[in-house]
């Protein structure tokens, strides 16, 4: 066994220092976030987590990256609820094709009591017993409902900070920044674990990028999950014109995750199917280590499951799974 001093988990970074990891030399900010990424992480394995839309469209808000909005016209139309055996089935096919973690997505402002709740929480049973972990995201949520999910068994709620405090009235003007952080610390004392991160390619600046990486570096405990999703443009939203950014910011964006979360799943989210291998694989020796897996992500298109296989198979990685975490343990322990 290799004994080492660990490098301190720090809650206190600052938007300067993160601004200036950003903008390092990248192979020297990757190989940072990979001696990091070593010490902390099991290396050589990636988590595969499969996506379902269980409330597709309609949504109240107004997110100008979002597709299901319903202040745009874009070619997803609200849909009905699914049913529980339905998601419950696709949750297996999911489990059978090697995902370990379920996230279910709801377009909903925020969650209201009633049969739709019950299902939710019905859905999160079924899927955490059939020995996945368990992602629901759905909006805001009240303490109470927040109690019920973690009675249920769920392991993570997703709900994104998307970007900085500053840019966030360009993005969305139907909720606050404020009430973002107050569901997250609902999630986080009912005893759900946090899965937080948010989107580039929106029009930000770097600035905006490293405030919000500081504000989720801040959390304490970090977010045990940090999606980072590149912009999807979609036509009929707000943002349907944005330049595609270069794949090398997503780069940079896992790698900084990385370093300042040390412990976090790093999660290459939405936009993966602009990226080539190469540059996937750069982002997983950036620290990412979780990749959405099947062919549609909510709405949008994701790489064929085959391909990812494939990916991880020529890179020599193993899916990564909380019942397999221990066998791949970080260098270092
Ligand atoms: N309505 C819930 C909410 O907003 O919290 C849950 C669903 S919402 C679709 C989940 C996340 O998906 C958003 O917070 C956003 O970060 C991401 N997302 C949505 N549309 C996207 C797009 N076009 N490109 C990239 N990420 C997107
Ligand atoms: C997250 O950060 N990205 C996922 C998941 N959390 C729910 C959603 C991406 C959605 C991309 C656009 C779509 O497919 O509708
Ligand atoms: Fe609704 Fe979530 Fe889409 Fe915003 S991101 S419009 S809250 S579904």
């Amino acid at each position: 066994m290799v004994t080492t001093t660990l490098p301190q988990i720090r809650h206190n970074w600052t938007v300067a220092e993160i601004q200036t990891l950003l903008h390092q030399p990248l192979m020297d900010l990757v190989y940072e976030a990979q001696t990091i990424h070593r010490q902390f992480q099991p290396h050589n394995a990636i988590q595969l987590a499969t996506l379902l839309s269980v409330k597709t469209g309609g949504c109240a808000e107004n997110c100008a990256y979002c597709p299901q909005s319903a202040h745009y016209d874009t070619d997803v139309d609200a849909q009905v609820t699914m049913p529980v055996d339905k998601v419950l089935a696709v949750a297996q096919a999911a489990q059978a094709k090697g995902a370990s973690r379920f996230c279910m997505g709801w377009a909903w402002r925020e969650i209201r009591d009633g049969a739709k709740f019950d299902d939710m929480l019905t859905m999160v049973r079924g899927v955490r017993d059939l020995g996945m972990e368990a992602c629901v995201t759905a909006g805001m949520l009240t303490a109470a409902q927040a109690t019920r999910l973690a009675e249920a068994g769920l392991t993570a709620y997703n709900h994104n900070l998307d970007t900085s405090p500053e840019f966030y009235d360009k993005i969305i003007t139907t909720r606050t920044y404020g009430e973002r952080l107050q569901t997250l610390d609902r999630v986080r004392q009912a005893g759900i674990t946090v899965c937080c991160g948010g989107i580039i390619g929106m029009g930000e600046s770097i600035g905006d990028r490293a405030r919000m990486l500081q504000i989720l570096s801040s959390l304490e405990p970090h977010p045990e999950s940090v999606p980072i999703n590149a912009l999807v443009a979609v036509e009929g939203t707000p943002l349907a014109e944005q330049i595609p950014i270069d794949p090398l910011e997503l780069v940079r964006m896992c790698a900084v995750a990385r370093i300042t979360m040390p412990h976090a799943m790093v999660r290459l989210s939405a936009g993966r199917n602009n990226l080539n291998r190469e540059a996937q694989v750069l982002c997983f020796l950036a620290g990412a280590n979780s990749i959405f897996y099947g062919d549609k992500l909510l709405t949008t298109g994701n790489p064929e499951q085959d391909s990812d296989r494939q990916l991880l198979a020529d890179i020599g990685a193993v899916p990564l799974t909380s019942l397999n975490r221990g066998q791949f343990t970080s260098e270092f322990s």
